[in-house]
């Protein structure tokens, strides 16, 4: 804790000496991305510094009501090279969507709540236990001693909100409610902004979702669950890539489903794979063994190939790996070691646990 200090300190020296910033966050925006980034830059202009933000890609529309968003540049409109560049929320470069952070600044700072980071920054303040970068932001901005107001408040609880699921994760502790009540005093309104985040959603991102999880796949009695989107799918639908968000969420909601892996094959021919669990299971271990990562109970990788072969490559890996590795899971149910597919033979091996459910 007391090292952690001296970072967040040797940080505040660096925004104070700073003649102008840039604020960037992750590829595929979220809550927490938009959130810190707003925040950060808001308190940091409040206070008359010299502060610019841009991302890589466009804002989604379902976040543009955070005060600032309309403000966030494309990371490939900037032609210039600022004193500080402060990342938000990304556990690598790769993350950010350029290969060479130098372009923007010879000094980084990298501030992160991933598991996996890997500490690219040339300041690292890395707070693994929390349950969202904006809890570091807020503590940056009461440590630099930077003003918050009604607009600040309202992108840090968003933030805090999303990142925690509306409250709900496992890292959800006393800190993340004692700042949900601060930010609350400071304007924040959560009835607003859990309306704008979770009651907001597009009828095809609804149409997405219900075809989704009307075809998932349970394996073991439903400890593993797993499902696609695929192109075809998107095309007939008509959806936006945003039109996908959420789905992988409402499976891991499914009693006795303890790990939930959805496949979300792209345009562009990779496809994402999203990770949760429930209760136990680390998937930042799986995601890690497809090149991603993320949190315990939350974590993703990108993956070049076809969408069949990525999913049993997935589905198998994640079976074997939780065999090894949670012994005590499969005790639990009668001959639960054995796949329970839909439509499987019974006795077959783990590794033919995919194709055997018609994909
Ligand atoms: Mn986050």
């Amino acid at each position: 804790m007391q090292e952690k200090e001296l970072i967040k300190k040797q940080i505040v020296k660096k925004i104070k000496a700073a003649g102008d910033i840039l604020i960037t966050s992750h590829i595929m925006p979220d809550g927490d991305n938009i959130g810190s980034v707003c925040a950060l830059t808001g308190a940091l202009r409040l206070c008359g510094y010299k502060v610019d933000c841009a991302l890589f890609d466009a804002v989604p529309e379902i976040l543009s009501f955070l005060p600032g968003s309309a403000e966030i540049k494309k990371l490939s409109d900037i032609d210039k090279k600022y004193d500080l560049l402060i990342v938000l929320d990304s556990s690598s470069v790769e993350r950010t969507g350029v290969q060479d952070l130098s372009k923007y600044s010879n000094f980084v700072i990298n501030i992160d709540h991933h598991v996996c980071n890997d500490n690219f920054g040339n300041i690292n303040l890395v707070h693994t236990n929390y349950s969202s970068t904006t809890q570091i932001v807020f503590e940056l901005i009461k440590k630099a001693r930077l003003k918050l107001n009604h607009d600040i408040a309202t992108c840090l609880y968003c933030g805090l909100m999303t990142d925690t699921v509306g409250f709900q994760t496992s890292n959800t502790d006393e800190n993340v409610f004692k700042m949900a009540a601060a930010l609350v005093k400071f304007g924040a309104n959560p009835n607003y902004i859990s309306r704008e985040m979770f009651q907001n959603k597009s009828m095809k991102n609804i149409i997405m979702i219900g075809k989704t999880l009307s075809a998932l796949n349970f394996i073991d009695n439903g400890l593993i669950c797993w499902g696609k989107v695929d192109q075809k799918t998107i095309k007939e639908v008509g959806a936006l890539p945003t039109d996908c968000f959420g789905i992988v969420n409402q499976m891991v909601s499914i009693k006795g489903v303890e790990v939930a892996i959805l496949f979300n094959e792209r345009a562009d021919g990779k496809t994402v794979v999203d990770f949760r669990s429930k209760s136990f299971i680390d998937v930042n271990k799986i995601a890690n063994a497809f090149g991603g990562g993320g949190h315990l109970r939350a974590s993703g990788a990108t993956i070049e190939g076809e969408l069949n072969d990525i999913i049993a490559a997935v589905v198998n890996f994640a079976v074997e790996h939780i065999k090894n590795n949670y012994q005590s899971c499969f005790m639990k149910g009668t001959n639960a070691v054995e796949p329970h597919c839909s439509g499987q033979q019974k006795g077959s091996k783990t590794n033919t646990v995919v194709k055997s459910v018609g994909i």
